[in-house]
């Protein structure tokens, strides 16, 4: 079975999720979930980046130990996605023992082979990043943060060097080389713009004098205790170090890294590099997406209109997870615009393409086979009828749309060849209008195979569409399966979309159970954004 290493950026704990941290985790969430409907062998971490200054400062605030803040803030980013029902197959939290462990074995690695070594580094600071800004990045931001707006500190460290300028060559002919690694177009033609600009790729500090405000959090460097490795250095080799086992080594080189454009540079930059050095593979995609944006206007702490993770609690219990996952996934930032979050939109998609779609679809037809065929999936055998609904045919094209989507991370596109065959199985039943053909059959009992055989598609299909769904919506597809008398997919038993998808694979007579309600309730408009806000 190939296999599918799919990772999310590790967020800071200085502070508890959001919908920036939610969004990226979904996309990997339903992107994993695809590829294993698809039949590979997927393997998706998420977790929490803990060794940084604003933690330190975060925890004496509130008067704990940087252990005891990151404790607790992991579990709030644990929580929450167990909220949105993410179905990660590690957490990685940086602070635990195997990581540091293989961390310490990496850096001493790239000091054996000449690519670390000592020297003085002054540079633009960016302490609310933890990251030095180039001479170039500073002065084009008016020596103020690109992300926060907060000023710039001018830092001279005494460093451990990573000679990322001898990198510098091979990544240009890597990107050029591979139109997939970076992703999606615009933030690649970034990149390279930037490579391109910049005077040359200057070596990068790894490491921080312990006296700099971090004190005894962080990770040692190998022999030189006086020095803390960097956090950004400690947190990408989690990628790395998790799959860095016996038994996970086959995952590596990762299929994607997903994260937001904030962090691009580290990622498409900084850690291939750091990967050629170690003389490891390097990841398939970097995908960045772009920002969550609310009514037009950035989402930060100062103006106080993140959506937080009070508010996502408050749309889970109000319209249900898999809604709040649906309304990311279609509406998000995933390529390289910025979205807004905005609550009359939420309740509009999830009126037309849940309550009205999906969810209306599967009742309308659960209950007129409820109506006509006591309930049972009536058989099509013997009718031939409206040709040009090649109903097969149409599926199948949809299937394979959708796998073409979600190998190339276009969710949105994978997901929305379910809602086109919602959209036609309406249209269908608008069109040979089985409810009045039900009147007929006692006149003439030849109706009666027609019916059967119209209900019959209209009930395949959106089995169909309903495989296509479950990686966004799995709670409901799981109801509507059950339903219908359907075993949920288990891959691990051979269950692969193409061979679930094939034409007929609801047998006439199974019992299909119209259920007590349809699989989402319409929503009021009128009704206020969930709080607190
Ligand atoms: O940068 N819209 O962690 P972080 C969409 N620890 N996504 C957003 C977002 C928004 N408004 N705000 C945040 C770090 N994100 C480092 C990463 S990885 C080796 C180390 C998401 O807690 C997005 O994925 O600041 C972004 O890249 C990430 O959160 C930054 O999370």
């Amino acid at each position: 079975m190939s296999k599918c290493y799919l990772t999310t950026p590790i967020y800071y704990v200085n502070d508890r999720p959001h919908i920036g941290h939610c969004y990226t985790t979904t996309v990997g969430d339903v992107a994993a979930r695809y590829q294993r409907l698809f039949g590979r062998e997927v393997f998706f971490l998420t977790g929490t980046d803990e060794h940084a200054e604003k933690v330190v400062t975060a925890a004496q605030e509130h008067g704990l130990t940087p252990a005891q803040w990151a404790d607790r803030n992991a579990a709030e980013f644990r929580a929450a996605f167990a909220l949105l029902n993410i179905s990660n197959d590690d957490f990685i939290r940086t602070s635990q023992a195997r990581h540091i462990e293989r961390v310490l074995r990496y850096i001493a690695k790239l000091q054996e082979h000449g690519d670390v070594y000592q020297g003085d580094y002054t540079g633009w600071y960016d302490t609310s990043q933890d990251e030095y800004l180039t001479e170039t990045v500073a002065k084009e931001s008016g020596f103020n943060s690109p992300v926060t707006g907060r000023p710039l500190v001018k830092r001279t460290e005494k460093n451990y060097f990573f000679k990322l300028s001898a990198y510098q060559d091979r990544l240009r002919k890597h990107i050029a080389d591979n139109p997939d690694f970076i992703m999606p177009e615009a933030r690649r033609n970034e990149v390279i713009g930037r490579l391109d600009a910049e005077e040359g790729l200057r070596d990068i500090p790894i490491s921080r004098a312990s006296g700099g405000g971090v004190g005894g959090w962080g990770i040692p460097m190998p022999a030189d205790p006086g020095h803390r490795i960097y956090v950004w250095i400690d947190a990408l080799f989690n990628y790395l170090s998790v799959v860095d086992t016996e038994n996970r080594r086959e995952f590596w080189p990762p299929s994607a890294h997903f994260l937001a454009k904030d962090i691009l540079w580290f990622h498409a930059v900084v850690w291939p590099c750091m990967l050629m050095a170690l003389g490891e593979p390097l990841p398939r995609s970097v995908y960045a997406h772009a920002y969550w944006v609310r009514d037009g206007r950035k989402m930060s702490k100062s103006l106080g209109n993140f959506v937080d993770l009070d508010v996502i609690r408050g749309y889970v219990a109000r319209y249900s997870r898999d809604a709040f996952r649906y309304f990311l996934i279609t509406h998000g930032p995933l390529g390289s615009t910025d979205a807004d979050f905005a609550h009359a939109k939420f309740v509009e998609v999830y009126n037309s393409e849940l309550a009205n779609g999906i969810g209306n679809a599967t009742s309308r037809v659960a209950n007129m086979i409820a109506k006509y065929f006591d309930g049972r999936v009536p058989d099509p055998a013997g009718v031939e009828r409206h040709r040009e609904h090649d109903w097969p045919s149409i599926c199948r094209a949809a299937v394979e749309a959708a796998i073409a989507r979600a190998d190339s991370f276009d969710l949105r596109g994978a997901v929305d060849q379910a809602v086109g065959l919602v959209r036609r199985v309406d249209g269908y039943i608008n069109l040979t209008e089985p409810f009045k053909l039900a009147k007929t059959i006692e006149k003439n009992p030849a109706a009666k195979g027609e019916l059967a055989a119209i209900l019959y598609h209209c009930a395949e299909a959106l089995r169909v569409a309903s495989l296509l769904f479950a990686p966004v919506i799995p709670d409901a597809m799981g109801t509507l399966w059950k339903r219908w008398g359907l075993a949920a997919p288990d891959p691990a038993s051979g269950d692969t979309l193409a061979r679930l998808a094939a034409w007929g694979g609801l047998k006439p007579g199974t019992a299909i159970d119209k259920g007590e309600a349809g699989l989402f309730m319409r929503a009021d408009p009128a009704e206020a954004a969930p709080g607190p806000a």
